[in-house]
Formats: C-alpha cells, structure tokens, sequence
C-alpha cells in the first residue's frame, strides 16, 4: 500500500508530540516519586529516635542497672540494646515526658523511657554504646562510661545542705542527680595546704540535662572559688592551689535551678586529672 510521504511527516509529528508527552509526564511523575521517595526518607530520619542522655552517667559490669534515657521519639521505641551484643535490655516504661523550663526541646528531647540491664562481669573499663530501636530506624549510638565499682562513688541523699554533706575522698569520680528543682548536692573533701585541688563536672558534655555550676567553699562556708561553664562547655571546671590544710565543700546545682531524673553527673575532687 502506498503511504503518502505527508501521512509519514503527520503519523512522525504525532508520534514525536506523543513520545515529548509521555516524557514530559513521565519525567514529572518521576519527579513527583521521587520527591515522595525524599519526603518519605526525611518523615521516617524524623521519627527515627534520638538518645540524648542516660542516667546515671557510669555504671559498672556485674551489677543490674536501672537507666533514666532522654530522647526523641522514645514513646515508640520497640527495643534498646547495647552494641551488637547478646545483653538483656528490658524496657521498663516509656513516656512523652516535659521539657523542662529554660530548656529547648531540640537539645533535651521530649520522651523517655526506663530501662534495667546487667553488663556481664567480663565487661572492660570503658565505653559501651546503647541504641534504641523502633519501626522507623534506630538511634545514633549512645555511649555510657563503664567503670570499676572502685573509681566511683554513688551519691547518698540527703546531702544538701553544710549541715549534712557527703564526705567523699579526693580522686573518686561521684556519680549523682540533681533530682529536683533547685536541689544542690554537697561534697566535703580534706585537702593540705598547699595541694592544687581540680574540681570537674561531665554531665552537658555527656548529654546531661543538668547545666551544672560548681562552687568551692572553705570550712566557714566562705566562697574560694565559682564556675559555671568551661572551656565552650556547660559544664564546669574549678582549678585552685589551696594555701590551708582542711575540710572544703563543693556544691553542685542547676544554672537553670531545674532538676529531674534526667539531670545526672559525673563530678571529680582530685588533685589531678589526666
Ligand atoms: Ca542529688
Ligand atoms: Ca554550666
């Protein structure tokens, strides 16, 4: 059959104009997936949960732990574990929980969740990391000190006034919670004259909610020395050669005068810190 050659000019613009449309829409439709695709990746890194601490901030193998963890997207997890090992993490509760005032949501998250496990004894001085699982992902690894029972001293309530202090010794790493509104913990220690004595929180710089301020005083309850942030940190560092032997309080509190389950520090009273 004879096809005209103008037949063949229309039949190819028709075929031109239906192939540019297919790909116009094509491209859109594409377009629109994957902007859905994104959309859909950037929903799901958005309810992917977030641990922004863990108190107590040290714990040691051996012994059953209970952990206070702050976060985002918490309320939803569906379960923690530490690394990729076999430890037993139970999830005791989770909640959305306040932020608290003067703080912004984004840093201290607005869930929590209760958690108990035991690092098995053969567990090294260190690090281990803890990662909360849910449907949507898992979180950034989250990393808890591991210390011997030795090097850390627990906190013992009541301990906050100079009339009832906690007597602890120089070198130890105390481990404690500023556990209400405008608590403050007190520490006696006896320092010789002469001795370079440091004083040192790790609590924001570990996630803490606590933005500690540190306050040195001498046995008559006079001021030596005050810090509330060092060195680009919330947290708090005093350095001070003490020309008097005896008892010296330090205090410990909130910047902010809150406090919480999820306001926990590690403070060191040395006469030196590696
Ligand atoms: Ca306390
Ligand atoms: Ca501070």
């Amino acid at each position: 059959m004879n096809f005209p050659a103008a037949a063949h000019r229309e039949f190819a613009t028709y075929l031109f104009h239906g192939l540019e449309f297919t790909m116009r829409w094509g491209l859109v439709v594409c377009g629109l997936v994957s902007v859905s695709l994104v959309s859909a990746q950037d929903a799901k890194s958005d309810k992917q949960p977030v641990i922004v601490s863990v108190t107590p901030l040290a714990i040691v193998p051996g012994k059953e732990f209970k952990l206070a963890v702050r976060g985002a997207m918490l309320d939803e997890i569906t379960s923690m574990k530490v690394g990729s090992t076999e430890v037993k993490v139970e999830v005791i509760s989770k909640n959305k929980t306040p932020v608290p005032p003067n703080y912004d949501a984004k840093r201290v998250g607005d869930s929590q969740a209760e958690i108990k496990l035991t690092l098995p004894l053969e567990t090294p001085v260190g690090k281990i990391v803890l990662i909360a699982v849910s449907a949507n992902g898992e979180s950034k690894p989250y990393e808890i000190r591991v210390a011997t029972a030795d090097d850390l001293i627990d906190e013992q309530e009541p301990n906050d006034s100079f009339k009832s202090p906690q007597n602890v010794s120089l070198g130890k790493t105390i481990v404690g919670v500023i556990s209400d509104a405008r608590n403050v913990d007190v520490f006696r220690v006896e320092v010789q004259a002469g001795q370079k004595l440091i004083v040192e929180t790790i609590a924001a710089r570990a996630g803490s909610v606590l933005d500690p301020t540190l306050t040195l005083y001498d046995s008559q309850a006079r001021i030596i020395a005050a810090n509330d942030d060092h060195a680009g940190s919330r947290d708090s560092r005093i350095e001070t050669t003490l020309s008097r032997s005896g008892m010296y309080f330090v205090t410990i509190q909130d910047a902010n005068d809150s406090g919480g389950p999820h306001f926990g520090y590690l403070l060191r009273i040395a006469t030196a810190i590696p």
